[in-house]
């Protein structure tokens, strides 16, 4: 089959294009990569190049040793994606010692991966492992609101939690474990990608100060629903705190306790705690 037919990467195009939609890609913000099935591999690999020259990621991820992934490519814009998806994205592979990969598919013209390459495949492996080989996807956007919250609440993972969690009643559902938050850090490096795989070894979202956020799922639909759900929470902190300088009433931390029971999640009480 070739690579364009495949289900996953139309998958794969129709999230990069509904992140754009959303206003979170401005020029060539954000990235997306996906941990390809094995057996989609197979349905593939006549139209993949096994040939090309390794590279080095700029990390080690040994338990990716073997693995392809399908990647948004660094510069490119998600806009352009749905149109030009042989020169926007790419699949690589990434060779036994998780060191090195190969570009197998795409990236036409000299394209390059993601230039955020070493923080997706160290989340990858993180998450991988956490979630015992369920989740495959990370998606880094530009979310306006949570950008906007990052200046004017602390960095800091209960306190970003809890107030994401008020904003709306199926928030605490849809991310029971809670956001981490990253300090500003420079983007594109191993260093950043070392504090973010931390978090996300608690997490499956984590927040970069001044930037945007990075989110990892099961599927397409999970990621990009996870994202979209903390964005929106953000956006109404944002009015909220547009409106009044503080709320007039909320969610108590007992009608939390309440909700965790009855939607059967487990919310911890760290979060719970702050004022
Ligand atoms: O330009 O979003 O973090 C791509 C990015 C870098
Ligand atoms: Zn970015």
């Amino acid at each position: 089959m070739k690579v364009l037919e495949a289900e996953f990467v139309q998958g794969f195009i129709c999230m990069a294009n509904d992140g754009w939609k959303q206003g979170w890609h401005e020029r060539n913000g954000g990235n997306l990569s996906y941990r390809i099935k094995k057996e989609e591999v197979d349905s593939i690999m006549e139209d993949l190049n096994r040939d090309g020259e390794w590279r080095e990621i700029g990390a080690t991820v040994p338990s990716l040793a073997g693995e392809y992934f399908m990647v948004t490519g660094s510069g490119k814009f998600f806009r352009n994606i749905i149109n030009e998806p042989e020169d926007s994205i790419g699949i690589i592979e990434i060779d036994e010692l998780g060191k090195n990969y190969r570009i197998c598919w795409g990236l036409m013209n000299g394209g390059r991966p993601t230039s955020e390459l070493p923080s997706h495949l160290m989340n990858h492996e993180v998450k991988m492992m956490a979630s015992k080989g369920k989740h495959r996807v990370i998606y880094h956007a530009h979310t306006t609101n949570v950008i906007a919250l990052t200046f004017v609440l602390p960095l800091d993972d209960k306190i970003f939690t809890r107030e994401l969690w008020e904003m709306a009643t199926e928030c605490p559902v849809v991310f029971p474990d809670g956001v981490g938050v990253v300090p500003w850090m420079v983007p594109g490096g191993r260093d950043i990608a070392v504090a973010t795989s931390k978090l996300m070894k608690k997490y499956d979202v984590a927040i970069w100060a001044h930037h945007g956020m990075f989110c990892s799922g099961e599927n397409f639909d999970l990621t990009f629903g996870l994202m979209h759900t903390v964005e929106k929470s953000a956006e109404i902190l944002v009015k909220v705190r547009s409106m009044r300088p503080n709320k007039l009433q909320s969610i108590t931390p007992q009608n939390f306790r309440d909700l965790a029971k009855d939607f059967n999640v487990k919310l911890p009480e760290e979060f719970l705690h702050h004022e």
